[in-house]
Parts: C-alpha cells; structure tokens; sequence
C-alpha cells in the first residue's frame, strides 16, 4: 500500500517515488522492533512545532531537528518547550519510554496527528530523530527548499542498539583534512547512530594538533602530508570545535597519539627525541614501520606527559587512544618499556587507554581496562584472545572487513588492498561477535570502521570510501544479530541512495546494491 496516498500523488510523481511505501523496511541501521500502521500518515505542516520537555537536556536535540529540517521544508518549526506530547507536534520526551531502549535507545510513534520520540537521554532521541529522518521523503535530505509533502508514514519503532560503541575512525594524519570537513563527515555518520569519532591525530607524515608545550610539532611537523603537499594542522581551540559539534551529534571524540612507532613527525620536529640527537626528514611517502621514539630517554616521558596532560584537558570523552601499531622500529623489550611507562600517563591524567591489537602483547599485561583494537585480518590472534580471557574488551575493526581505505574491488580509484578488496557484502557479512577467535560477545566492546587516509584528498574521496560500506558496519554495531541478512540489507541499503543523492554525498554505485 501506498503510504503517502495524498491528493498530490498524480501531480507529483517524483515525490511518491522519493518516499517508498515500504518506509518502515528501508531503515538502516535496522531497528529491534517496527510496527507500520497503514491507515495513519503525519505530515510536517507550515503549523507544525517541535516540543521539547523543558530545560536543556532535550532542547539541543529539538534544535538540531529543526536545524534539519527547515531547509527542506522552509518551515518556521518553532521548537517549544512542554510536557506532553500535542497536536501537530514532533515531540522528544525523556518521559514514558519503554525500559527497554536502555540509555541509548527511543520509542517513536507517529500517528495522523503528531510524531513522539521517548528515549530516557538526550542519545537515545538523537538516535530517534536519525529513523525519523529516514522516514521522510528523500528530498529531505537536500540543503535547498523542496516541495513535500513532508509525510511519516504512521507506525512505531522501538530500537535500542546491540552495542554500546559504535565508532569510526578518521585519519587527519597522511592527509590533513579540514574542520569543516570532519563536521560534514561527523554529520554523515551521526545519521546512521555512528557515537563515536576516533581521530587519528599523528603519523609519521604528519602531526596535526596545536601542543602549546611542544609547538613544533604543529607548525613544522605538521607542515607536509603524503605526497608533499602543505599538510595543515588544528589550534587546540579548533579541535575544541570539532569536540562541540560532535557533542551537539551526541558523538563523543577520542584522540589517538600514535606512539612508540608512526612518530617521525615529531622525531623530525624535535632532535632531542631522537636516540640519536639527529632530527630525521619529514616524510611524504607511505612507507610504514620504520621510526620509532627513543624508549630511554626521559624526556620522551616528558613529551608523552605534555601532550597527553594537553588534550585530555581538552577532551571530555573518557578513551585515549595511544597507537601501538607497527612498531617494528621498536624492539620488543623497548615496547614493554614504553607501554610500561605510557599507559600509567593516560591514568593520572584522567584517561583509559585504548590501543591496537599490538598492545595486547605487552609485557607485563596492559590494565584490564585498556580496550585492544583489533585490526588483524584473520581470526587467529592468540594475544587478542588473551587479553579477552584477562578481561580487557575488544574493539572490532578485523581490516578485510571493516577497513574503509581497502578498495572496492580492481579498478577502484581510491583505497589501498593489502586486506584485501572490500565490496559492501564483504563489509557486511561478518559478525563481531564471533569473528576473532577467543574473543565473544560479552568481550567485543562495539565495531569501529577505520579510514586511513593514504590515497585520499578531499572529502568527496571520504564519502567515496565510506557509502555504502559505513553504514553496513554501522549496522553491524546498532542491529540484533538475528535481524542480519545480506538480502534484506541490501534493500534497505538501496533505500539511502536517494537520500545520499539529496543530500550530495558521493557514494559508491556498488552493483550489487540495487539502487532505485
Ligand atoms: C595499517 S592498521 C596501519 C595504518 C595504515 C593502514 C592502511 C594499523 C593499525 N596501521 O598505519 O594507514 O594500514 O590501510
């Protein structure tokens, strides 16, 4: 059945074949429970109000709704406080939800007159108004005004997510990428209840945050990128601006400092962090593995302690991600040291460590709080189940799966394929709870879908790499495993190109995606 059946449908063919009649069975991620009821339609009106219950907790969310929605529309949308629900309203409510959406699920029912979110935080509404908007026509989604009819299709959700952390990485390092770029991606992600941005803030090529202690590190190491261009780094009150705008998109950062290896940024910033005295070049290539902090000296703790003392001022979230990849540069022993020294750092200054997979085979063992992230392309890794089995959770970023720089397939453009091609079945068909061998569901801490930023520029070259596959790791993290088959999805996937289309994202065309 058609669920926008207005009066408008003869005159406005492109409207009805924006808004597909099976709504409810386009959403992605998937949500635990849909109930569509046919015979209700609520459309957004001229008249229409946004309430939000009084004080602020709801109102940056009710804010954030009308800011989406009045460019579509051209609607005033006042957002006003109150209670209760009311009539030709969009009312978000931290009241009566359902126990069951838990902190950061909601309840949404649309009926003919009015449209209720009920979620028990501000996270759980913010993810509430992510299905709302997927409810809506497509054109919803453009920057410029369009005609409507602004429908929702009646019926009830009821969705909480499967894991608490849903992440996605960025890397701002090989190539710097700037503020407005990391909040059009935040913005991006946000609608597939993404919570998490991992910013990737340092790498051999680049270090590309103000350190007012340490100010070469910015003004000189970060003063290239890959392939030698100007590179670029954020002032401490920029990086403060992406925090803020991740906060209003209920999306929480975490740093990382990449560290012992991927460091010739700051090695060639500062010769004293040399074992040798002897600052290296800057490097423009893609080569990885072969630099590495000088593990005994003291003044690489100093270092250490200025940067983090820094940006954890700065950062509300409570992760520090700290690196510990690819040091091949480092000895084994030296990398016991490091980690020995390092991780405590993090703790006086407030923070849990997070590190890859690497760390998990730290000697002595990392705390049980440090979460491993696991990157390894097979499902072996003794270390990781180790860890796993000591206590400490693991997030899953396995890289012939959820590594967004691996290319589609051959002839991709973009992307690197040491993992492997990736088409979106790839990136979907797997399951986070028993990928990794040793590590089960109630050790994986959430899914994250790295992008690493080698062959990448611009952020057209970021929504290329990250639509479709973003959203099927997203969905990955947020849907129950029982709700996942790759058939299913991948209609619901074909639904968001044209919302990707309204709103200008350039995805890829993936065949095996049917696409309307
Ligand atoms: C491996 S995966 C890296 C990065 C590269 C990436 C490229 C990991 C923790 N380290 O340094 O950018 O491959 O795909």
């Amino acid at each position: 059945a058609l669920l926008v059946a207005t009066g408008l449908a003869a005159s406005a063919p492109t409207a009805l074949a924006q808004a597909p009649a099976s709504a409810y069975a386009g959403i992605v991620p998937a949500p635990v429970k849909v109930t569509p009821n046919a015979s209700a339609t609520f459309t957004i009106t001229p008249a229409t109000r946004i309430v939000v219950q009084p004080g602020v907790e709801t109102a940056g969310v009710g804010s954030y709704l009308g800011q989406l929605l009045r460019r579509p529309t051209g609607f005033a949308l006042p957002v006003t406080p109150s209670t209760s629900a009311q009539a030709n309203t969009i009312s978000l409510l931290l009241t009566g939800a359902d126990p069951a959406v838990g902190e950061q699920g909601y309840q949404l029912d649309t009926t003919a007159d009015r449209v209720v979110i009920r979620a028990t935080t501000p996270a759980g509404l913010f993810a509430g108004v992510q299905t709302l908007r997927q409810l809506l026509p497509a054109s919803a989604e453009s920057a410029r005004t369009q005609r409507g009819p602004w429908t929702v299709p009646g019926g009830s959700v009821l969705d909480h997510p499967r894991f608490g952390y849903r992440g996605a990485h960025l890397d701002v390092a090989r190539h710097f990428f700037p503020v407005e770029t990391v909040k059009r991606y935040i913005d991006e992600i946000a609608a597939y209840k993404i919570n998490t941005l991992h910013l990737h803030l340092t790498d051999d090529q680049g270090w590309r945050i103000e350190i007012k202690s340490w100010p070469k590190l910015a003004t000189y190491g970060g003063s290239t990128q890959v392939g030698g261009g100007p590179g670029g780094h954020y002032t401490q009150e920029q990086y403060k601006e992406i925090i803020a705008h991740a906060a209003s998109r209920q999306m929480t950062v975490i740093p990382e400092f990449d560290m012992p290896g991927h460091t010739n940024s700051a090695l060639a910033s500062y010769a004293e962090l040399n074992c040798d005295g002897v600052a290296p070049p800057l490097r423009t290539d893609i080569a990885v593995g072969y630099s590495s902090l000088c593990i005994n000296k003291d003044i690489t703790y100093k270092f250490v302690d200025d940067v983090v003392r820094e940006i954890a001022a700065l950062t509300p979230g409570k992760y520090f991600h700290l690196g510990g990849d690819e040091a091949h540069a480092t000895s084994d022993a030296d990398y016991n040291t490091f980690m020995t020294k390092a991780l405590p750092i993090l703790a006086k200054h407030g923070k849990t460590a997070m590190g890859w997979h690497e760390v998990a085979k730290a000697k002595p063992a990392a705390p049980t709080s440090t979460v491993i992230q696991f990157w390894d392309t097979k499902a072996s890794n003794p270390a990781v189940a180790e860890a796993a089995a000591r206590g400490n959770k693991v997030l899953m970023s396995p890289a012939n799966k959820a590594y967004l720089d691996m290319k589609y397939n051959a002839s991709s453009p973009l992307g690197l394929n040491w993992a492997g091609y990736i088409e979106v079945q790839d990136a979907y068909n797997w399951d986070p709870a028993t990928y990794a061998q040793g590590v089960g569901e109630s050790s994986v801490f959430g899914v994250e879908a790295p992008l690493w930023s080698e062959t990448l520029k611009t952020l057209a070259d970021i929504e290329y790499m990250a639509f479709p596959r973003l959203p099927a790791i997203a969905e990955l993290g947020w849907s129950p495993a029982s709700s996942h088959n790759w058939d299913a999805f991948k209609q619901r996937l074909a639904a968001q190109g044209p919302r990707w289309d309204a709103a200008g994202i350039n995805y890829y065309k993936s065949p095996q995606v049917p696409w309307p």
